[in-house]
């Protein structure tokens, strides 16, 4: 399914996109799985798939993690992920407001653990993100290579950091746009096909030219590395976002049925 350019790319860049994931059906299936739970709970994200059976499927797809289990030649397991339905990013949040971030960026920052580590020159957690909205151009801005270590002394990351630091001031929106065309690159992701990342890349949502809900599911895997260790025990005890084989995890409902699904998957993490 995916081949031995898209792996150097997705090592080079950070992020590839995996085709054809998912048929019609399923998306249809998962928009509704998705506005039913939502709906219940009348939230726009919602972090905890065990309660829905309607999404394991989705976390355990064959495709997904054979293409993973090959651009990473080892074994992946599922670390976290939830579901959201943004109503429309306006242009304006979009300009003014946001800047990149990591999916690492809820946990501080420790020189030589997070985002990076000692052993590799990058963090080896990944997101996997599809979007269900057939009638939206689901725009995403990436900079491509900001996963790697060596990102941190490049004058693209000064350039980041400055768009970083200018959110919210009006008079420099110029200079902003400036930046975004030099340093990031924007892809459309079509229904159906899913994006992966390193958890270290920059990304940000980039608003949709027409308006609806953003509907989007976001799993996170990972090899069992000194990353998914660090990722378990440090990151998403800082996040809101909770492990499943945790205590307090276990208390929700349905939590034993969706470890013992993850378990016969052969992607639990323990
Ligand atoms: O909706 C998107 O395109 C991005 C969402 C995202 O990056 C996040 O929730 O961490
Ligand atoms: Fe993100």
């Amino acid at each position: 399914m995916i081949d031995n350019n898209t792996k150097n790319f997705f090592y080079k860049n950070g992020y590839c996109v995996l085709k054809n994931i998912l048929t019609n059906v399923e998306v249809e299936n998962l928009k509704h799985g998705l506005d039913e739970g939502l709906k219940k709970k009348n939230i726009q994200k919602y972090d905890y798939f065990n309660e829905d059976e309607k999404f394991w499927p989705y976390i355990s797809n064959k495709k997904i993690l054979n293409s993973l289990n090959f651009l990473l030649n080892d074994e992946v397991f599922f670390m976290d992920g939830g579901f959201t339905n943004y109503k429309k990013i306006s242009k304006d949040i979009d300009e003014q407001k946001i800047s990149w971030h990591r999916d690492t960026d809820t946990a501080p920052k420790i020189k030589g653990v997070v985002p990076y580590c000692k052993e590799n020159n990058f963090y080896k957690v990944f997101t996997v993100m599809t979007y269900l909205n057939k009638d939206l151009d689901n725009t995403i801005s990436l900079i491509p290579k900001s996963h790697r270590v060596e990102y941190k002394t490049t004058i693209n990351n000064i350039l980041r950091i400055l768009h970083w630091k200018t959110r919210n001031k009006k008079n420099v929106s110029f200079i902003r746009k400036i930046i975004e065309n030099i340093i990031s690159k924007k892809i459309i992701i079509q229904t159906g096909d899913c994006l992966v990342f390193f958890v270290g890349l920059f990304h940000k949502a980039v608003a949709p030219k027409n308006s609806g809900y953003r509907k989007a599911l976001i799993t996170r895997y990972a090899p069992r590395s000194i990353n998914s260790e660090n990722y378990i025990n440090y990151v998403l005890k800082n996040s809101s976002r909770t492990h499943y084989s945790e205590k307090e995890f276990l208390s929700f409902n349905q939590s034993l049925s969706f470890i013992n699904y993850l378990k016969n998957k052969n992607i639990f993490y323990q």
